[in-house]
């Protein structure tokens, strides 16, 4: 008989206040994903529904998940509050959006009291989430060290191609 597939264990459990962030969120999962990182995504908000984001915490430790991303917009509180509830890393991505495009949510989730940390990363700034917790995970995980090893490589080799690529187009003129 063939052996049923396990699912990859949660590392990263990535919270979200509203469904209409979802277009910027899946950004993390995706790049986790592309990195070998199984995560997973929650539409809880700090404000609209605490409870379910103290419960998804919960779990969260019950299953050992390593990592948590807080996203949210406007009056982003949402990895903040994930931050007083747990002692895993929180990273935050404040959203854009609303009449301030996200300079609000900046704020809102890096402006932390001391001793309650949140990693808050660039507006918007959905793949360093994801490589943030992917540079966490890193330290107890050598496959995934050796998956940043090779993205960084792929990267450059990348960025080079389109840089020489960039000057060859100017020198032809
Ligand atoms: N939000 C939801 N609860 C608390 C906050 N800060 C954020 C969402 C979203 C913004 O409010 O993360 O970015 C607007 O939400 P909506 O659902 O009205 O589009």
């Amino acid at each position: 008989m063939a052996k049923k597939k396990t699912a990859p264990k949660i590392l990263v459990g990535i919270l979200t206040g509203s469904p209409n962030d979802l277009p910027t969120v899946v950004k993390v999962r995706d790049t986790l994903s592309e990195l070998g990182i199984a995560s997973e995504i929650v539409v809880a908000s700090a404000h609209r529904t605490p409870d379910k984001v103290l419960n998804y915490i919960e779990r969260a430790h019950k299953e050992d998940v390593q990592v948590l991303i807080g996203c949210a917009g406007v009056a982003a509180h949402l990895a903040g509050v994930i931050a007083g509830h747990t002692r895993l890393p929180v990273i935050g991505l404040p959203l854009s959006g609303g009449v301030m495009s996200g300079l609000d949510a900046l704020l809102s989730t890096v402006q932390m009291p001391p001793g309650v940390p949140v990693a808050t990363v660039a507006v918007d700034g959905a793949k360093n989430a994801a490589m943030l917790a992917a540079r966490i995970l890193a330290l107890k995980f050598p496959e995934i060290n050796n998956a940043l090893d090779l993205a960084a490589k792929k990267e450059r080799a990348r960025y080079d191609q389109t840089a020489n690529e960039a000057l060859a187009k100017l020198t032809q003129k």
